[in-house]
């Protein structure tokens, strides 16, 4: 990509806070990486047989695995994708960028909305220079549980909605924005998206019979301190306490890779996380060796 395409991107990111980026993968990569990833939720989630109706509101929106980079090395030059590692960094303005973390949202079929919310309140990071890049496996459309972003909305003021657990709060970022409709983008195969985090942006629902087939990472700029107790594994698992930078072996440089070499993972320490437990067992994050 040039520095002319790389600057048109950062400017619409910084004008609307997403940006729709066309072909940033082959067909080849694509097929590789989403049978990396397939196989990272599957293995993850082969303990969880309930059906769509049995689970949470939250959990019908996607099946969510966190930090897949670490447990399923096939997936790791995906996240530290040199071409998606340049991007972000001429979004966000920067020369280094970290990895917050990874995750993959596959949403089944008949899977419900994902409700609208902004993701920094969810995490502990006092800038707000952080991006989240957003990799289909394959076109997305209305019917398949496209995403949908309010232009201008990261520049308004952060609200934390709880898609967690009371379902219907979104929609107070909805009535914020009524008159700022949100913008539905479909991607066709090797396009991603990328939403700044303090973006107002939600999904469809899924009204296809297959699975919606997605991959994300959020990065943050180098530098970046700790910005509240809220506890997160990205900073808690290497002890960064408030207003420390946060640099720990969790959140590794994603760009430039030093020697274009990838960083292999830290293991978790055996810490009171009190959630870790129910995250494990439903493949949320890593399962601890044995
Ligand atoms: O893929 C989805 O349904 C939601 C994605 C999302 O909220 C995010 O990547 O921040």
């Amino acid at each position: 990509m040039n520095a002319g395409e790389l600057a048109g991107y950062a400017a619409a990111f910084r004008r609307d806070g997403f940006v729709h980026v066309p072909g940033v993968l082959s067909a080849e990569e694509l097929a590789r990486y989403g049978e990396a990833v397939d196989e990272a939720v599957a293995s993850r989630k082969a303990g969880d047989t309930r059906r769509l109706d049995e689970k949470s509101p939250y959990e019908q929106s996607f099946m969510q695995c966190q930090y897949i980079w670490e447990d399923f090395p096939a997936v790791r030059p995906l996240t530290f994708h040199p071409k998606i590692g340049e991007l972000t960094a001429a979004l966000l303005g920067a020369n280094k960028v970290r990895l917050w973390h990874d995750q993959a949202l596959y949403k089944e079929a008949g899977g419900r909305e994902t409700e609208a919310h902004q993701d920094q309140p969810y995490w502990p990071i006092a800038e707000a220079d952080t991006a989240t890049v957003w990799i289909p496996f394959a076109a997305t459309s209305d019917e398949t549980g496209c995403m949908g972003y309010v232009p201008g909305s990261h520049k308004g003021e952060a609200e934390f909605i709880d898609i967690f657990g009371t379902p219907g709060d979104g929609k107070r970022l909805e009535e914020r924005y009524a008159d700022t409709p949100p913008v539905f983008v479909h991607c066709e195969p090797g396009d991603v998206i990328f939403h700044h985090g303090f973006t107002t942006h939600m999904a469809k629902a899924n009204r296809s019979d297959r699975t919606r087939r997605v991959y994300t990472a959020i990065y943050f700029a180098d530098g970046s301190h700790r910005g509240g107790e809220r506890p997160h594994p990205s900073v808690d698992r290497d002890g960064i306490a408030i207003g420390d930078v946060i640099d720990g072996g969790a959140t590794p440089v994603v760009w430039p890779l030093e020697g274009g070499r990838m960083p292999e993972p830290e293991p978790w320490p055996e810490m009171g996380m009190e959630w870790r437990e129910r995250a494990e067992r439903l493949g949320i994050i890593p399962r601890r060796a044995g």
